[in-house]
């Protein structure tokens, strides 16, 4: 009898098991994917991809078993050869190719040019070729690091005490009002794409006091914006008995700390790949909405035209500002007006124009929006029926309420945006595996 033991045992070698001295005069094999290759006459650089990163591989005329003139780049194949110190190569090493063996061959030429270390192609062509753009060392990194995000956002929360749940995609009603719903028919009834967790995540604090949850939502944009996906990425989290919603802003500079510290140990590649110089967040500060508004205001000549919202170009000054005046990268706005914010936000008791909410600004570009929630059953009736709400749909998360819940807040964070403000991006589509816009449905 066979049996399987969880192990496969390769004798072929990752770039990982190359770095000891040990290795180096070895005979290894290895497996990868033929990135470049740089013909120099009677030798030849083949440049192997790996998960890792690139390795460099040096065919010799002579020395090795194969026709250089037949391999193909984007070939994937396995190799034989002696290792060594190389300081100009990848990771310090170089393999001297004894033997080659091919494993799979390109149908056709490439699209586009993925090896040059910059891409220089349009957003446009990258994303319509997208499963090959992203071989591109670059690009490849931005997701590593993306990676990391939710790495840090799934560890962090867990030791906090935090279940991870999952939550319905498809549903009745929309949890955070306003135009951009999609709408389906769900077997001739009427259905909607969940906008987000909201709904689902406050229920959840009733059964395990604090929640998270990463996964995909969907806002029917109709303006093609560069911050703006028609499916993005939320990363949520809702928490019981809290005593305000500082300790929601609290817990997410905590993320961050945690975050940015899991980036610097584990992404050190990718970092230095995409030249990221890591955000502080030792200390984050925050302004109220109304002083942050005044404070643009007066220091940029700037005239305030909406008083109940924040204007993109108001953010990237509230961000300016705040790097200039504190030198911080991040800022909690605190204090968001009551008729912007959806039915569900607290408003605040000494002022009830006002709730007890917050953004997060990283770089001038709000990536969160969180704060404390109405705990109260018939406070959220009352504030449903002011708003001219019907509750059909809700029923069953008002029923929770009736059940009793304890005070609680969260957060939803766009993993697309907090990414491309970290590798210094400036559309969101470039941090996005596949991006959905207006005018984008494949691949
Ligand atoms: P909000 O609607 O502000 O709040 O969304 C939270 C965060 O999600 C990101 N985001 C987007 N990213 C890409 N494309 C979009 N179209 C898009 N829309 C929003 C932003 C934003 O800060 N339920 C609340 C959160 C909460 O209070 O817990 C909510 O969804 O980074």
């Amino acid at each position: 009898m066979e049996y399987l033991t969880g192990e496969n045992k390769k004798e072929t070698v990752e770039i990982g098991d190359l770095l000891s001295t040990e290795k180096l005069g070895q005979i290894i094999k290895m497996r990868g994917a033929i990135h470049t290759i740089r013909d120099m006459g009677d030798i030849a650089f083949v440049i192997l991809r790996k998960r890792e990163g690139l390795v460099q591989c040096v065919f010799e005329k002579g020395k090795t078993n194969y026709d250089f003139k037949e391999l193909k780049e984007a070939a994937c194949i396995q190799i034989q050869g002696e290792v060594h110190e190389e300081e100009r190569a990848p990771h310090g090493i170089e393999i001297r190719l004894h033997e080659i063996e091919i494993l799979s061959e390109p149908a056709a030429a490439m699209p586009l040019s993925i090896n040059k270390w910059k891409m220089n192609t349009s957003l446009e062509a990258k994303l319509n070729n997208r499963s090959i753009s992203l071989r591109n060392i670059r690009e490849r990194a931005k997701f590593k690091i993306q990676e990391g995000i939710v790495k840090g956002f799934r560890d962090f929360l867990y030791g906090q005490g935090f279940t991870e749940i999952h939550t319905p995609k498809i549903g009745a009603k929309g949890a955070e009002g306003g135009a951009n719903i999609f709408k389906l028919e769900y077997f001739h009834k009427p259905a909607i794409l969940e906008q987000s967790p909201q709904l689902y995540k406050q229920m959840m604090v009733g059964v395990f006091d604090r929640v998270f949850e990463t996964g995909p939502v969907f806002r029917a944009e109709k303006h093609n914006t560069k911050r703006h996906l028609n499916e993005y990425t939320s990363l949520d989290f809702e928490m019981g008995y809290i005593d305000s919603f500082e300790d929601i802003m609290a817990m997410e500079t905590g993320f961050l700390q945690y975050t940015m510290a899991l980036l610097k140990r584990e992404y050190a590649n990718e970092l230095n790949i995409l030249k990221v110089t890591l955000p502080k967040v030792d200390k984050i500060p925050q302004v109220r909405f109304d002083v942050a508004k005044e404070l643009v205001s007066k220091k940029y000549d700037r005239k305030i035209r909406n008083p109940y919202d924040l204007e993109p170009e108001e953010e990237v000054l509230i961000g300016q500002y705040f790097k200039e005046e504190e030198d911080a990268d991040f800022v909690f706005v605190t204090h968001y007006p009551s008729k912007k914010r959806p039915f569900y936000a607290m408003d605040d008791p000494a002022d009830t124009k006002f709730t007890v909410s917050f953004d997060l600004l990283f770089h001038g570009m709000e990536i969160t929006t969180g704060g404390q929630r109405i705990h109260d059953y018939n406070m959220l009736v009352e504030k449903i029926a002011a708003r001219g709400m019907t509750e059909e749909g809700l029923e069953q998360y008002l029923d929770t309420f009736k059940a009793g819940m304890p005070p609680h807040g969260g957060l939803g964070l766009g993993l697309e945006r907090l990414t491309m403000k970290l590798v210094g991006e400036d559309n969101v589509r470039e941090t996005t595996l596949f991006p959905r816009d207006l005018g984008r449905l494949t691949p």
